[in-house]
């Protein structure tokens, strides 16, 4: 089975003309953690490095790694962070306000991981309809009351659902067309499965944020395309479809909430004109923004490795905080494994006494923390700093001082 291709058009416009940049090795796929038994068993590594495509803006992988390498059995849930809960509970109040949900509306959610978003539609008593073809997830979000479809949604599926199920009224994506690879059929499901009048709102994070704070490490095997919004609106007005609506998120280092509606207005909206117009001036529109970014991130690792060096030098201890992919990304590019840290913390359950996939660097509860107390803390987890820095109060208390590596290296 081919476990990877290569890309030589823009998933978009279909263009060739796209620009090679920011090389960051062949790696591990981001979410791969591993057993003990496993660590010498033969891992996958593949290419990781990204194009600019010249004609249309969008910045994409140049290898697409296998879905079913990567989504079969899944270790990441948005609900391992109190931020993310948040913000599904703000989006689904967000969408109830634009279209007054009751129990004969239906809320279908693409990616719908462990129903964590489904469940804030199930409270205005609106029907909800989960899609994600990780079956470990789909039997956690069953089990709490979430209907599920265990397949990926595209064209194809999207008839199935409108036999099974009807048109939606709400379709949401959050933090999951980035992982598409045929955005075409993505969309045309889309097209066919909303009902007129009805919105589709996705979120993913925003390639805005991600270069102007060196977030090198969320670009990783399971996230094919990075947007900005001018890639994102030639592909959805293809569709007949039009931003009603656009807001910048906090969350995930910085992402944007879109929500569509079948085209009424010639022209776009004064804060979409704003957010491309901001693009363009913060070099997306052009290689050499990217040329100047990957020279950053060559910058970023060598200040964070020295800094870990002096720490090692002086006979300090530093762990992990997080077992993030990006984090799996991070100590890969950057060469940081078990030489440096002991052990990596987690709040996750699915991930207690596993091994980070490439540097196999074990994964802890953060109960060990406090037991073990080493003397810094490397927060992988960065996007959830404050949370995690707040959560590790007696850590701080007792001496324990933390190294956050995005977007540049600071130790407070
Ligand atoms: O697109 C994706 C992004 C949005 O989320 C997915 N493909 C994969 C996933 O990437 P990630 O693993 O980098 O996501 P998170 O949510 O940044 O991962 C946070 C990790 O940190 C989790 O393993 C939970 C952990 N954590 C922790 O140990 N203590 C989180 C918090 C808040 C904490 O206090």
């Amino acid at each position: 089975m081919n476990l990877a291709k290569k890309i030589n058009v823009c998933r978009i416009c279909k263009s060739k003309k796209l620009y090679h940049f920011l090389d960051l090795g062949k790696q591990p796929i981001p979410n791969g953690f591993l057993k003990k038994e496993q660590l010498i068993l033969k891992e996958n590594f593949f290419k990781l490095a990204c194009f600019f495509c010249r004609s249309c803006g969008l910045v994409q992988l140049t290898h697409v790694v296998s879905p079913a390498l990567m989504f079969k059995n899944y270790a990441y849930i948005p609900s391992g962070a109190k931020m993310m809960l948040n913000n599904f509970s703000n989006l689904a109040y967000q969408a109830n306000h634009q279209i007054k949900l009751s129990k004969s509306s239906l809320c279908v959610d693409i990616g719908s991981n462990d129903g964590s978003l489904l469940k804030f539609f199930k409270a205005f008593e609106a029907k909800v309809l989960g899609i994600d073809p990780a079956q470990n997830l789909a039997d956690v979000a069953i089990k709490a009351g979430i209907p599920t479809e265990v397949m990926m949604f595209n064209e194809k599926t999207a008839d199935r659902i409108i036999k099974s199920h009807g048109k939606a009224d709400i379709i949401t994506a959050t933090n999951v067309v980035a992982h598409i690879d045929n955005l075409h059929s993505l969309l045309k499901g889309i097209l066919k499965l909303l009902k007129n009048g009805g919105i589709f709102i996705t979120e993913f994070p925003y390639l805005l944020d991600l270069v102007a704070k060196n977030q090198f490490d969320t670009i990783y095997h399971e996230h094919l395309s990075y947007f900005s919004l001018k890639p994102w609106l030639k592909l959805i007005s293809g569709y007949g479809f039009e931003i009603a609506a656009a807001q910048r998120l906090q969350i995930h280092g910085g992402s944007i909430r879109l929500t569509h509606r079948r085209r009424r207005l010639k022209h776009i909206s004064r804060v979409v004109k704003y957010l491309v117009d901001l693009e363009a001036r913060q070099g997306l529109h052009s290689a050499q923004g990217f040329e100047d970014f990957s020279k950053r991130i060559f910058n970023l690792k060598d200040q964070l490795r020295a800094a870990l060096k002096n720490l090692k030098d002086q006979g300090k201890r530093v762990v992990g905080l997080g077992a993030p992919a990006k984090g799996n990304v991070l100590t890969s590019f950057f060469n940081i494994g078990v030489e440096t840290l002991d052990y990596i913390v987690d709040s996750t359950p699915l991930k207690h006494g596993l091994f980070s996939p490439g540097k196999h660097i074990p994964i802890f509860p953060e109960s060990r923390l406090l037991e073990d107390r080493p003397d810094y803390g490397l927060i992988l987890a960065w996007n959830f700093s404050d949370e995690i820095i707040k959560k590790h109060e007696k850590f701080k208390k007792i001496g324990g001082k933390f190294i956050i590596p995005i977007p540049e290296v600071r130790i407070i």
